[in-house]
């Protein structure tokens, strides 16, 4: 009876055999493509919200999720400091941000700053950049429009 049987369950267990280690790996790929990955980092304005109307200077609290902020000075991956663009927008990847009134840099590490802004409307970006300010491209700015009376 038993051989009889055999070439009914054999075939089952065989593809079981092929399943079950594709099954693992697409399992394991999902759980390394689900985590805190770099690709998912973002910055993020925390203050002021986009489109209000503020006063001069604005407080403007600068967030970032997924990468870790460091001081400017050596590169190290996953880590890099904010930099807030005023009525400009980020930069390419790799690109150097200038060091000047409307590239601003919080190199000490800082993630709050008071503005001072002429009356008006005004576009503000924030752009992280590694330790050497070399940006990190559009997947790590955020950009804001607010007025100010
Ligand atoms: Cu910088």
């Amino acid at each position: 009876m038993e051989s009889d049987l055999h070439p009914l369950i054999y075939p089952w267990r065989f593809q079981m055999k092929i399943r079950l280690p594709f099954l693992v790996s697409v399992l394991v790929l999902l759980a390394v493509s689900c985590g805190p990955a770099q690709s998912q980092a973002r910055v993020f304005f925390v203050e002021p919200a986009d489109g209000t109307t503020v006063q001069s200077p604005v407080h403007v609290v600068m967030g970032v999720e997924g990468m870790q902020v460091k001081p400017a000075g050596e590169i190290v991956e996953g880590t890099g400091h904010h930099h807030l663009l005023i009525d400009r927008g980020g930069y390419a990847e790799g690109e150097a941000i200038p060091n000047d009134e409307q590239n601003r840099h919080f190199g000490g590490g800082q993630t709050e700053t008071e503005l001072e802004l002429e009356p008006g409307q005004h576009t503000l970006t924030l752009q992280f950049a590694n330790g050497a300010h070399q940006s990190y491209g559009e997947r790590l700015a955020a950009s804001i429009t607010i007025t100010v009376e």
